[in-house]
């Protein structure tokens, strides 16, 4: 049985779920890391993978698998270890609707920020034309756009805006959540809670300082707690150390 994990350096969002499903079941797996800065994920033998040219991707056995939120449920159901997904069927809908927020609501508004951020820098000495070029080459229409806007720095600032307003009121409901039960989904860790750590990006070099100022003992206890203990599982400090951590980019936006 073989298992290879595609992902991007550094190791948060859309990959960090995936890894840390895996390492948390205790599954062996070669993480293999495609690059935006080198455009390895638009390669003709990666396409053959997900043709959507987007990691994290997983091969299974020879077959491949893609979408991070079906892979960790996958993983839960295929392989032996601890279970991922509570038993009980209400937490399991509210792990499942918290996921789904994590990565659609927060997490995109997180990333709509961050591309704009950091795309200076990935684009290193590599002209804007050039850029475009390769942001052509994207796959998805979505995602292209999205490229196309971060590369020429033409994201419209009403978009910048409302995802910062979408961040903050997300922090507060993640309090309000964390306050009712220790961990995302109920009584018990699972994907929830390592969707939620890898799309807010909290403590990582993905989060923006100003975020980080809103998260605090006096503001958001709960959550401050539940960092904790998230900081703490052998999983996320492993995670952490596989971590591939660039300079952190400009604090502007
Ligand atoms: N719906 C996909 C989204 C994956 C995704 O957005 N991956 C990002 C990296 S975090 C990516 O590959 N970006 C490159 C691109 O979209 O061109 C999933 O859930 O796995």
């Amino acid at each position: 049985m073989t298992v290879q994990l595609y992902i991007f350096q550094p190791l948060v969002t859309n990959s960090a779920r995936v890894y840390q499903a895996l390492l948390e079941k205790g599954v062996e797996f070669e993480p293999i890391v495609l690059g935006p800065q080198t455009m390895s994920h638009l390669s003709p033998e990666f396409l053959k993978i997900n043709p959507r040219g987007q990691v994290p991707a997983m091969v299974h056995d020879g077959k491949a698998l893609a979408e991070g939120m079906c892979m960790q449920e996958y993983i839960d159901e295929v392989f032996e270890g601890p279970p991922l997904r509570p038993a009980d069927l209400r937490e399991r809908w509210r792990m499942r609707v918290w996921q789904r927020w994590a990565e659609n609501d927060i997490g995109r508004a997180l990333m709509m920020i961050n591309w704009n951020r950091i795309m200076p820098r990935m684009r290193g000495q590599r002209s804007p034309e050039e850029m475009k070029t390769f942001a052509r080459s994207v796959p998805d229409p979505d995602r292209r756009r999205s490229w196309m806007n971060a590369a020429g720095q033409t994201t419209p600032a009403v978009q910048i805006e409302e995802s910062h307003r979408r961040v903050r009121e997300g922090l507060r409901r993640i309090e309000r959540r964390l306050s009712e039960s220790p961990w995302v989904a109920g009584e018990g860790f699972s994907l929830a809670d390592i969707d939620l750590f890898h799309f807010v990006g909290f403590k990582s070099v993905w989060l923006p300082d100003w975020i980080l100022e809103l998260i605090n003992e006096a503001d958001t206890p709960a959550t401050v707690d539940w960092i904790g203990r998230m900081e703490a599982r052998p999983s996320t400090i492993e995670i952490h150390a596989r971590t591939v951590r660039p300079p952190r980019p400009p604090q502007a936006a």
